[in-house]
This record gives C-alpha cells, sequence and structure tokens, in this order.
C-alpha cells in the first residue's frame, strides 16, 4: 500500500507537480506539519509564517480573512514560502458551478490561481467543478484537493457522497492530486488500490490538547490521524499559535512539538 511507503518515494506516483512538490517539500524538511494560519491581521499572518516556515512542508491559508489585505501580503507569503521552502494551499473550498470558480480562482482582488500552489473544492457541484477549476489550474501546475470528508461533528460528507468524490477525483488525476479527509480513500468508490491511487490525504481537527473548539470542530491527535487513519498531512492552526499571536517563541516551541509527533507517527507507520 503507496502510504506505508516513503514520501519521497510516492513523488513518482503523481503527474501533476504540485503533488510531487509536497512531497518531496515533506520529504527534504522531513515534516507532515501544514499550519493554517487563520487571523485577520497582515502583521500576524506573516509573522507567525515567519516563525513556524521552518517546521512545516505547507502553509495553508485563508485569504479572504485579513482585513487589511494588499498585494504585498502576497508577495511576502510568495517570498517567505521560497526562503522556508513550503507549498501554499488557499482553503477556499470553492462550490460553484465551473464558470464560477474558474472566475473566483482566477480573478478578483485575490488571484489565487496566480500564487497558490494548491487549492480545494466541495465536490457537490459535479465534476463540472473540477473541470471549471482546471482550465485555469492546469496550465499554471496548480492542484486541487477535494473536500471527501469534514472534520466537523454532523458533516453531511459521508457514504455515498465521499464515495461519489473519489470516484470524481480518479477521473481526474491530472489535476486532483487528493483529498481533505480522516481517512485514506483507497478501499473507497469501489475501486482497488493500485499505484496510480496514491491520493494525498491532508486532514484537519489536529490538536494534543482538546478534541474539539465548542463550535463543532473535533480534534484528533497527530499518531491518530497519521497512524491510525493513514493520512498524510496533519493541519494544525489554533494548537499552534492559540490566542497570543504575538508570542513567536510559544508558536515556535508548538510547531516543533507538531512536527515531531507527525513525523513519530509516519515512522512508525512505514516501519510496520
Ligand atoms: P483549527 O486547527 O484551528 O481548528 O483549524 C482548522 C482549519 O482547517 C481551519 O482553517 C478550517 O477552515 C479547516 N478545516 C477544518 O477544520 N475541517 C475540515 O473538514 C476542513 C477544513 O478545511
Amino acid at each position: 500500500r503507496s502510504h506505508l511507503k516513503p514520501y519521497g518515494s510516492r513523488a513518482e506516483n503523481h503527474r501533476n507537480p504540485t503533488a510531487k512538490l509536497l512531497l518531496e517539500t515533506i520529504e527534504r524538511k522531513q515534516s507532515n506539519l501544514a499550519v493554517s494560519v487563520d487571523v485577520t491581521k497582515s502583521c500576524d499572518f506573516l509573522s507567525i509564517i515567519d516563525a513556524v516556515g521552518p517546521f512545516v512542508c505547507l502553509v495553508k491559508t485563508h485569504i479572504d480573512i485579513l482585513e487589511d489585505f494588499t498585494q504585498d501580503v502576497i508577495f511576502k507569503l510568495q517570498k517567505l514560502s521560497v526562503e522556508h521552502d513550503f507549498v501554499i494551499f488557499e482553503d477556499r473550498k470553492f462550490a460553484d458551478i465551473g464558470n464560477t470558480v474558474a472566475l473566483q480562482y482566477s480573478s478578483g482582488i485575490y488571484r489565487i490561481a496566480s500564487w497558490s500552489h494548491i487549492t480545494n473544492a466541495h465536490p457537490v457541484p459535479g465534476p463540472s467543478i473540477i473541470s471549471g477549476l482546471a482550465s485555469v489550474g492546469l496550465p499554471l501546475g496548480r492542484g486541487l484537493l477535494l473536500l471527501a470528508e469534514m472534520s466537523t461533528e454532523g458533516a453531511l460528507t459521508e457514504g455515498s457522497y465521499t464515495e461519489s468524490a473519489v470516484r470524481m477525483a480518479r477521473r481526474h488525476r491530472e489535476f486532483v492530486i487528493g483529498f481533505i479527509a480522516q481517512r485514506r480513500m483507497e478501499n473507497v468508490g469501489g475501486s482497488a488500490e493500485t499505484e496510480e491511487d496514491d491520493f494525498l490525504i491532508l486532514s484537519p481537527g489536529v490538536g494534543l490538547g482538546a478534541r474539539g473548539d465548542g463550535m463543532g470542530q473535533q480534534y484528533r491527535t497527530p499518531r491518530e490521524v497519521v497512524l491510525e487513519s493513514g493520512c498524510d498531512v496533519i493541519i494544525v492552526g489554533r494548537g499552534i499559535y492559540g490566542k497570543d499571536l504575538k508570542d513567536t517563541e510559544k508558536i515556535r516551541t508548538q510547531a516543533t512539538r507538531y512536527k515531531e509527533a507527525g513525523w513519530e507517527a509516519y515512522q512508525e507507520r512505514i516501519s510496520v
């Protein structure tokens, strides 16, 4: 099974350049940690990214949360991405018809496709959401994740919905590099696993402290996510920066803690 192999050796299973880049970055930095930087001020956004940069394979953004957004933020984000060697993932969760998502992805204030290596979409509109986004993202070498499952209590992303998401992804392997999900998807949707089916599983809802946030979020530990559920990347937000956004020392300590927990779980996984 592909996820029992080292990240670096899995790069060859992928034709999409962003999938290769992510796997190679994970291997190079020995980190399967992604930090989700959900803060409203550009200065906090950039200082958290600068603090966690050395410890992560990927930075996940919700760019529309920033209340003082300017193009300069993107310029600085891209600079940090090169300096610290991490992949950028704008968690936009597109969910509209092909024509609309193509415009939302390429245009507007954010022009997401121009700077974000990876973005994601809900499969709810059907395959046209993939072709719409691919018309913009593929020529730029970008990659797409489908939301096959969500981490929240009572999420509707289960059963035949998740199975259909996996089947949609299999038909668009050139652009869909994997899933936002809580477990591996190889055995979902009726097809046996092949090397081709080496989808990347990025998993949010990860925490070493509380089991929830009182607003529906549910947390599992890196060990549960990586070792027991076979996910490839742990996505951690508040578990790393908490409430004190200026305490970069603490943020670094937390990032190191999650990085080590994620990597230990992976090493145990590939050693069996
Ligand atoms: P936190 O670790 O602070 O709970 O943040 C989780 C992040 O992952 C948020 O940015 C949220 O939008 C995202 N996310 C999630 O929590 N669950 C999902 O199923 C999908 C997500 O994108």
